[in-house]
């Protein structure tokens, strides 16, 4: 019987290496390994990813121990030394396809050592993967840090139905020709059957790409490739919905006694400010979320709008990310010192118009956040989805509540009902952050409930679903070819 191998850059588990070198292993509880549980679970479907661990943390014993605790998950691990992870990981990855990707050139390296270091890893993956694979296998790769694998796995296995999901935007032809090693990443990613992007715009892109650096003959969403048809579509990931709509129905109904800290705090403050207005941000401090922008553009509504002074708070919860990579330290810097001088410049006794989490909360209080907030502000300047504006969609079980998100959003492109932002206009967000104050409860349940209405429809399963159902597909047109 065939199975369907997921690959992605890291398992879905977190493993710790404590300090009596016990090993303590969790399921990972992200949309992504939601999506893909149906997926996983079937039949004798594997995953195979970095353990997280590298060759100089574990002895081989300890190796083993992993190994065997994986197995047992349904996962294989692959090894990956220090070196690997500084130069492939932190390195390529997220100094040069990253930053690239999200339309960061002056951010991006282009360093020999690091793409090598890159390709030796995608061969690490595919040894791997080609340990496992039977024919008539399905797989199903992930994201930008595996680009290169599709066509490892395809030159030795060619009757493996291969596909990919890109995670994070594709950039204009523009951008990518810039890319030093384009024909080879081009080539890595159409070793698949398919290829799927959030949104269609991606798709449209790569899709130029592919034109006009290699010259390849492209019908619609088909590309002629040697012998083979490949198939290129749009399919926008989604939540787990109920897990977020329930967690909030819960919460509602909470007894005052089973409350969280914070949210002891959060009523307090609701308390005491007359109802001021819960103004709430969530993203991993990256220089792609637009903080600063929005930070600056809160500012400066406090400064155009002083009415709203002690009458609106942001929340803004920032998860510590790649905090060894040098823009991210800096980014640090950056929000640190703004969050210093709007709290200190507008600050009174009872009021602090910025509450600034550094840190990674439990589910609990980010529902905690998300069903406390009148308004979500969500900037990227580039964001291949954003799954917090969804998340925050499906806790709003009133039916009240606003989104505001950045146009720059894969998002974007399915929540027409949200207030849509340039992130770099700072007037205009100052001028929407106001008009969501104001809004009507009437108009903000009209938005709300057509949001959320195609959310549940939507979910994660769904998407994972809707790419197995195309992906076997390729299996049966695969003989169509397109003329060329
Ligand atoms: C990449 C793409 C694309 C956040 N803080 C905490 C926490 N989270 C959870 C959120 C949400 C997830 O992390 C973040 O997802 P995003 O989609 O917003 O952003 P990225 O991490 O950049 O993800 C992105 C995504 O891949 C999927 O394809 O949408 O565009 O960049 O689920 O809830 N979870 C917990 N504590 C936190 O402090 N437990």
């Amino acid at each position: 019987m065939s199975k369907t191998i997921i690959v992605s850059n890291r398992l879905p588990l977190q493993i710790k290496l404590e300090n009596d070198n016990s090993l303590k292993i969790t399921p990972s509880v992200g949309g992504l390994a939601t999506g893909m549980k149906s997926v996983h679970a079937e039949g004798n479907g594997i995953w195979v990813g970095w353990s997280g661990l590298t060759e100089e943390e574990t002895d081989s014993f300890t190796k083993k121990k992993v190994n065997e605790a994986v197995k047992k998950e349904k996962c294989v691990a692959v090894s990956l030394n220090e070196q690997d992870v500084e130069n492939f990981y932190f390195g390529f990855s997220n100094k040069t396809l990253w930053p690239l990707f999200h339309y960061f050139m002056e951010y991006t390296e282009f360093e020999k050592d690091q793409w090598e270091s890159y390709q030796e890893v995608n061969q690490k993956f595919a040894d791997v993967v080609l340990e496992h694979i039977e024919d008539g296998d399905n797989v199903w790769v992930h994201d930008y840090q595996l680009l290169l694998l599709p066509k490892l796995i395809k030159d030795k296995k060619p009757n493996t139905t291969i596909g990919f999901f890109l995670h994070i935007p594709y950039p204009s032809y523009e951008i990518f020709r810039t890319f030093p090693w384009r024909e080879q990443l081009l080539e890595g990613m159409l070793g698949a059957d398919l290829l799927g992007f959030h949104t269609y715009d991606y798709e449209r892109h790569f899709l130029s790409s592919v034109k006009r650096i290699l010259r390849l003959d492209v019908k619609f969403n088909k590309i002629n490739y040697h012998d083979r048809v490949v198939t290129v579509d749009s399919f926008p990931m989604g939540i787990d919905y109920n897990k977020f709509h329930d967690a909030a129905l819960t919460h509602t109904n909470q007894n005052p006694k089973e409350k969280s800290e914070l949210q002891r705090r959060l009523d307090n403050h609701i308390q005491s400010t007359s109802n001021a207005k819960m103004v709430l941000s969530i993203d991993r401090l990256d220089y792609t979320k637009g903080i600063p922008n929005r930070l600056r553009a809160f500012e400066y509504f406090l400064n155009k709008y002083p009415q709203f002074k002690e009458k609106v708070r942001l929340i803004m919860l920032a998860v510590p990310s790649r905090s060894n990579v040098p823009q991210y330290q800096k980014l640090k810097r950056d929000t640190d010192e703004l969050v210093g001088r709007i709290n200190g410049e507008f600050a009174t006794v009872s009021w602090t118009p910025i509450w600034y989490f550094y840190r990674s909360m439990p589910f609990e209080n980010l529902i905690d956040l998300y069903t406390s907030s009148d308004i979500a502000l969500i900037t990227p300047v580039r964001d291949g989805m954003n799954l917090v504006a969804k998340e925050y969609v499906a806790t709003r079980t009133n039916e009240d509540g606003v989104l505001i998100l950045s146009e720059m959003a894969g998002a974007s492109k399915e929540m027409n009902e949200a207030l849509l932002i340039n992130p770099n206009n700072f007037e205009e967000i100052a001028d929407t952050l106001k008009q969501a104050i104001e809004m009507p409860t009437e108009e903000q349940s009209k938005r709300m409930k057509i949001l959320q209405k195609r959310l549940k429809r939507y979910t994660v399963e769904k998407w994972a679903d809707e790419f197995m159902k195309s992906l076997n597909a390729t299996k049966i047109k695969d003989t169509v070819m397109v003329s060329t």
